[in-house]
């Protein structure tokens, strides 16, 4: 098969134009023709495959796109056409100040994800599929059926069709972002909320405005850095480990807080603070007690920049009895905030809180520096307040070697000020009439066209046809259609969302689902009709930014694998089919935008005083590209550029970026560098985040940092929390990052299943009373489904709690409805809170030994290969 793949079927990728791209830029590679390579399931036959061979061939920059953070070289060996090998960055030599962009275990599997027996070849429905919805129930179970392009695309788009005439367009539903397509087509409905950073957004925007991080180099004057509930050994690819590293070793002290001895702890920390998950305000307002009690507080420094510490600071309208300080010593409330009320809620012996807040009260500078973890929680946002407030009360705002942010993803360990970046593709955006507002982050819940639901709201609004529309109330709906077709991410919506259970009860009641995708994944296995897309290896190129001090660049390497297709492609064809013009919809070709994100690549001027463009461009580059564009004077050649696939800022201390301090300004010069909130100042009290948060309507949100227990927290572990009496549910689980994927991404690949077994952590004080041993297969069970798993005793995680990687591609027996994937969303449940935030470290659960057929390792299970 491999090899018969022409790129005839798509006339705007055609060998000319590849040819004039690899040599314009990359000096002629030979590439595509025949062969791929294919990674199939016996590792011999990989070895067959030119494991070996290495003559002849030109080592590419190649993608790795996925959603891990990390911003990585990748490059492959092509040897006629025929990946055979991969490395990573070797384009300078390895310095702490001028780190190479290496690639991780994921990134450097990449040859086995595009080129696997597993990826999608063909068009394929499902095999009792009906128009209309027909035989909904064996979604997830029926056999697939090769067709065309042609029956594919005629399909979709008379689905599509059917279902707006009847229903109108608010019953398509686009989950998480917008399609083109759909948006030209009138628009659809959209999910929204907080995936990734928690309680944040809301918290950030009204009680600071925003949260820059200082330079990456100035970390190393800290004396003391807290990381809180942050893993970047696992869960920030590339160098934020690294770089904290450096911070160690310039001599700061590091304590980690975290529920989990994580591997950064096991790297850099001197002190673990071992919290139950979701409990973390609850440490740190007793640490605020300890503070305020010993008179440890920079009082100079919450006078002048805060409001709402104390009663005399309180801002403009605030009843002052709302204050801070009062609620810490229970001035109103009768209940003093002490380290031992502190303590019997997150589990921290009231001696080591009381440490730990004199050892953060009195080393100057120190960063406190949070992921998103501890606020991805049933009322989230309390930590998120209670961190800054803590923070604040130390003073560590605005000076070199001291901070409080949040800081992970992309830029962990970063400065939040980037030194390069990409252009943008200028495909431009076309706006779902339907939802006009913000989908990230937040949203405007206030305002009267504000249509869609909550992530977490999706699957009931799906069965239920009703969900909540903030202020408004709630809003009926009627959702036939799942549209799941996009570029290079198509969202693994099932798989990743809480709740799988309810989740398949929802895609089985749709009219009709659509997803396009490279391997089976999850949303695909429940779809209708299955579109194989091309990966970034078989599309014309694209540039990647995130990491602050590099961007890198990657070209197409082969062909479009089988009958795969460019998703842009996709929409396009169906563009002509629902009567649309193709250019309105997609106007610009991959080479264009490809072209676009380079020419508009811009790198921070060596003293910092603005942009420049980085890529020198020629009019012989244009007229060899084919596209439209001006000639450009830049640091670095075109060529070089794409040979090379990075461009990375070279540092030193002492460099003109070393200097920048985050709320330097406002430090300085408050009254004349106030920040955007409503009293210009730090806002300990803030009624705003208060107001925001009541506008969705799903839960309230005190002024002040306050602690309430969490839904699904460590409090409803009980039967009976006075006494002490255990429920049905007596353990937490949290869901870190797991090393093995990027969420749901990679979760195939044999070799990453053999490094990371997708096991479960827990304590030995829970493993033993139920007869648990390392290695055994257990059997955990929330309120809302079951997962088999094998388990590792271990003190790494607090007792109480469970570890278990998010991500695992489910594998949910219909019959018993037990998922030995172990995918936690098998476990979650939707849970509205805050601003939609979605609290993926609340969930109580229970565990037992199995006592059925033990599991095999999920490396000997078979792939998933349809054709
Ligand atoms: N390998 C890998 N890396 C990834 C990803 C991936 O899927 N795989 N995904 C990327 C994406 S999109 C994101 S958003 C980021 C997320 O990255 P992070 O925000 O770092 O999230 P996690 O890895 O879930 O958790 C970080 C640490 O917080 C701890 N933690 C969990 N709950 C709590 C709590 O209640 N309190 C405290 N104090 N600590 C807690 C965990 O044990 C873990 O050690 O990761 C990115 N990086
Ligand atoms: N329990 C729990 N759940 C979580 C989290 C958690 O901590 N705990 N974390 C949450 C977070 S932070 C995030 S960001 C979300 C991520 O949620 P998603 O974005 O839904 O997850 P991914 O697995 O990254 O989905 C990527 C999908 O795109 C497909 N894909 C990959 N490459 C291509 C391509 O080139 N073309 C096309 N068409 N498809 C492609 C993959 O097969 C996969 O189905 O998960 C969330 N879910
Ligand atoms: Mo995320």
């Amino acid at each position: 098969m491999q090899g018969s793949q022409t790129n005839m079927l798509d006339p705007r990728l055609n060998r000319r134009s590849l040819l004039k791209w690899t040599a314009a830029a990359a000096g002629g590679l030979a590439i595509g023709g025949r062969g791929f390579g294919l990674v199939q399931a016996d590792p011999a036959r990989v070895a067959a495959q030119g494991g070996t061979r290495t003559e002849g061939g030109r080592w590419v920059a190649v993608a790795c796109w996925h959603n891990c953070g990390g911003r990585c070289l990748n490059k492959a060996l092509v040897v006629d056409g025929v990946v055979v090998r991969q490395k990573t960055d070797d384009t300078h030599p390895d310095t702490p100040d001028f780190p190479q962009q290496r690639g991780c275990a994921r990134g450097r599997s990449q040859r086995q994800q595009v080129l696997g027996a597993d990826r999608l070849k063909y068009p394929m429905k499902r095999k009792h599929w009906e128009p209309g919805g027909g035989n909904k129930e064996l979604r997830g179970k029926d056999e697939w059926v090769r067709i065309s392009w042609e029956e594919a695309l005629d399909i979709v788009a008379s689905e599509i069709k059917r279902v707006k005439e009847q229903y109108g367009n608010k019953s398509i539903i686009m989950p998480r972002r917008g399609s083109k397509l759909i948006n030209a087509l009138g628009g659809g409905l959209e999910s929204w909320g907080v995936t990734s950073d928690g309680a944040w957004p809301a918290v950030t925007a009204h009680m600071v405005g925003s949260q820059p991080v200082n330079d990456r180099l100035d970390w190393r004057n800290a004396k003391l850095l807290v990381l809180w509930g942050a893993n970047p050994a696992w869960s920030s690819a590339g160098n934020p480990a690294y770089n904290l590293l450096q911070v160690k070793k310039a001599g700061a002290k590091i304590i980690c807080v975290d529920p989990m001895y994580s591997a950064t702890a096991q790297a850099l920390a001197d002190e673990w603070i071992p919290v139950r998950p979701g409990t973390d305000a609850a440490l740190l307002i007793g640490m605020a007690y300890h503070m305020i009690t010993n008179n440890l507080q920079d009082q100079a420094f919450l006078d002048k920049y805060t409001v709402g510490f104390d009663r005399d600071h309180m801002p403009e309208g605030a009843d002052p009895k709302e204050n801070f300080k009062d609620y810490v010593l229970g001035t109103y409330d009768g209940v003093p905030k002490t380290p031992e009320w502190a303590s019997e809620i997150c589990g921290i012996d009231p001696r080591t809180i009381r440490f730990f807040a004199q050892e953060l009260a009195t080393t100057k500078p120190a960063i406190m520096s949070s992921s998103s973890a501890p606020a991805r929680t049933s009322l989230g946002q309390q930590f998120c307040q209670a961190f800054l407030t803590v923070g604040w009360m130390t003073g560590n705002v605005g000076i070199s070697g001291g901070g409080v942010w949040q800081s992970y993803h992309t830029n962990a360990s970063y400065s939040s000020q980037s030194l390069v970046r990409s252009g943008g593709t200028g495909a431009g955006n076309i706006p779902n009439p339907l939802f006009p507002y913000g989908t990230y982050g937040f949203s405007s819940p206030e305002k009267s066209d504000w249509y869609g639901m909550a992530h977490e709201e999706m699957y009931s609004a799906i069965i239920n046809g009703e969900y909540t529309r903030g202020v408004n109330g709630k809003e009926k709906c009627d959702i036939r259609l799942l549209y799941c077709i996009r570029d290079s991410n198509g969202g693994n919506f099932l798989n990743q969302e809480a709740g799988i259970n309810e989740g398949i009860e929802a895609m089985r009641k749709l009219d009709f689902i659509v997803t396009s995708d490279i391997v089976l994944s999850t949303v695909s296995k429940y779809a209708d009709v299955v579109l194989p897309e091309c990966t970034w290896w078989e599309k014309a190129g694209t540039t990647l930014s995130g990491n602050p001090e590099a961007i890198f660049v990657f070209g197409k390497v082969i062909e479009p694998l089988y009958e795969a297709r460019d998703g842009m492609w996709i929409e396009r064809e169906l563009a002509k089919r629902l009567g649309l013009d193709p250019d309105e919809v997609h106007p610009l070709s991959r080479e264009q935008q490809f072209f676009n994100q380079i020419a508009g690549a811009r790198v921070m001027k060596p003293d910092g005083s603005g942009w420049e463009p980085l890529v020198t461009i020629t009019e012989q580059d244009i007229t060899a590209l084919g596209v439209e564009g001006k000639p450009q004077q830049g640091r670095v050649s075109l060529q070089e550029f794409r040979e090379r696939g990075v461009y990375q800022v070279e540092r030193k201390p002492g460099d003109a970026f070393s200097g920048f301090i985050a709320h330097k300004a406002f430090r300085d010069d408050p009254e004349k560098n106030p920040l955007p909130t409503r009293s210009g100042k730090l806002e300990i009290h803030c009624q705003a985040l208060s107001e925001k948060i009541a506008a969705y309507g799903f839960t309230t949100c005190p002024p002040i940092a306050m602690y309430r227990p969490p839904v699904d927290g460590y409090e409803a572990t009980f039967k009976d929390f006075e006494h002490k009496v255990k429920g049905d549910y007596p353990l937490q689980l949290f869901t870190p990052h797991y090393p093995r994927r990027s969420h749901s991404v990679f979760d195939n690949i044999r070799q990453l299943r053999e490094a990371f077994p997708q096991e479960c952590w827990m304590n030995p004080v829970d493993a033993e009373p139920r007869g648990i041993v390392t290695g055994d297969t257990i059997k955990i069970t929330s309120k809302c489904g079951t997962v088999i798993r094998p388990v590792e005793v271990t003190e790494r995680v607090v007792p109480g709690t469970v570890a278990l990687g998010e991500g695992a591609w489910v594998e949910r027996d219909d019959e018993t409805g037990i998922d030995k994937a172990g995918a936690t969303n098998s476990l979650t449940r939707s849970l509205l809170t805050g601003q939609g935030e979605e609290p993926w470290n609340t969930v109580n659960c229970q565990v037992e030994k199995w006592t059925g057929e033990p599991l095999a390792p999920d490396v000997t299970w078979p792939q998933r290969i349809v054709f």
